[in-house]
């Protein structure tokens, strides 16, 4: 499906805008917009991972990607459609697009909606973004996103999760999202929400690999995702395409790597041994001088946060596409020592470790 050109001018334009202002001015061309992006979502793909990206609600065992791949929500950008040769996929940002949008009833509970934070009272601290404006309670009300399937026996051992998201925006307007799998905290994800920037609004896909020890949460075939922020009344709304789960041997397809230094801010030293963490989903130590490389980790939104006992922990972002390398140093710092006040006891001793401190009781 193509776009004229002079569609496509139009389409873009009223697809990048976000702030409410430029949303009254360009009320009158929402519909016409909607109608652009409809138009291109007409085409029809089917690929050997995700089956027909139409269907809502898709199971497969044995492909290339996984034992079992569920899939809960039509591959479809919101209802938009993708533009042409576009590869949702690849790691690429969407283009932005048009806002409100109508919800088509058809689609999965959580998907292809606009959803604002449940403590949105309309008295946001930094502002509000167009989602949150353009829509109203109840019908912005977080929902959670629901997977079932039937494992037909099959033991999981590792999973994968894909989410295509949209317009999550926490650093902009002060979020603090909490993300729960069946009721339970899983930080692997809130990591990676919190320090999304999708200005525009635009769309990424994020891959994530589930920690073991929250594996057990996909053990029973249902699977109730939900992103909310319960204390901030931050003015943020945002949207998710679908979610996808991938049961076992995950093989992604399009992977790119971060190389990069890290050294000791002030002295410029090398750090070693310094764990770096991709998504959750890839992790290396830093060599003596301080370098590391991570290879294979799934094309997308990549959030690299650093831990090395004595120093504090650092997150960066970096969109990479499929094959490409990206490039990230980081400086760490020493926390600045504590000074703490000890009423002496008999049986106490304090140790004091530079940065740390650590009381034994004996
Ligand atoms: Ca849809
Ligand atoms: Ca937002
Ligand atoms: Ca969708």
């Amino acid at each position: 499906m193509q776009y004229s050109v002079l569609s496509l001018k139009i389409y873009l334009f009223i697809c990048k805008t976000e702030s409410y202002e430029n949303y009254l001015q360009i009320t009158g061309s929402i519909t016409f917009a909607f109608l652009l992006c409809i138009d291109v979502s007409l085409a029809q793909t089917i690929t050997e991972e995700d089956g027909d990206w139409s269907e809502k609600y898709v199971t497969l065992s044995n492909t290339s990607q996984a034992e079992l791949m569920v899939r809960v929500g039509d591959v479809d950008n919101l209802n938009f459609g993708w533009p042409s040769d576009f590869n949702p996929f690849s790691g690429n940002n969407t283009p932005g697009h048009g806002f409100p949008w109508s919800v088509n009833e058809d689609d999965p509970a959580g998907t292809d909606q606009i959803m604002v934070i449940s403590s949105y009272a309309g008295t946001p601290p930094y502002g509000s973004d167009g989602y949150t404006v353009t829509t109203s309670r109840p019908g912005n009300n977080v929902t959670p996103v629901t997977l079932q399937y039937n494992l037909n026996g099959i033991a999981v051992q590792s999973v994968v999760l894909q989410i295509f998201v949209d317009d999550f925006q926490a650093p902009v307007w002060g979020a603090s999202y909490t993300v729960s799998i069946n009721s339970v905290r899983v930080p692997f994800l809130e990591n990676i929400i919190n320090s999304l920037v999708q200005t525009g609004p635009i769309g990424k896909m994020i891959s994530a690999n589930v920690p073991a020890e929250y594996v057990y949460l996909f053990d029973d075939g249902q699977v109730s995702i939900r992103f909310d922020d319960y204390t901030t009344g931050a003015g943020d709304g945002f949207a998710i395409d679908f979610v996808k789960i991938l049961i076992n041997k995950a093989e992604l397809g399009q992977y790119s790597s971060v190389t990069g230094r890290i050294i000791e801010m002030g002295t410029n030293t090398p750090l070693d041994s310094v764990l770096v963490v991709a998504n959750s989903i890839r992790e290396t130590y830093t060599a003596s001088d301080g370098t590391y490389l991570i290879d294979s980790i799934p094309a997308g939104y990549i959030s690299i946060r650093t831990y090395k006992p004595g120093y504090g922990s650092q997150s960066k972002n970096i969109s990479l596409t499929n094959g490409e390398l990206g490039n990230m140093n980081f400086e760490l710092e020493t926390p600045a020592p504590y000074i703490v006040q000890i009423t002496p006891q008999a049986d106490s001793i304090i140790i004091d470790l530079s940065a740390a401190i650590v009381v034994i009781f004996s």
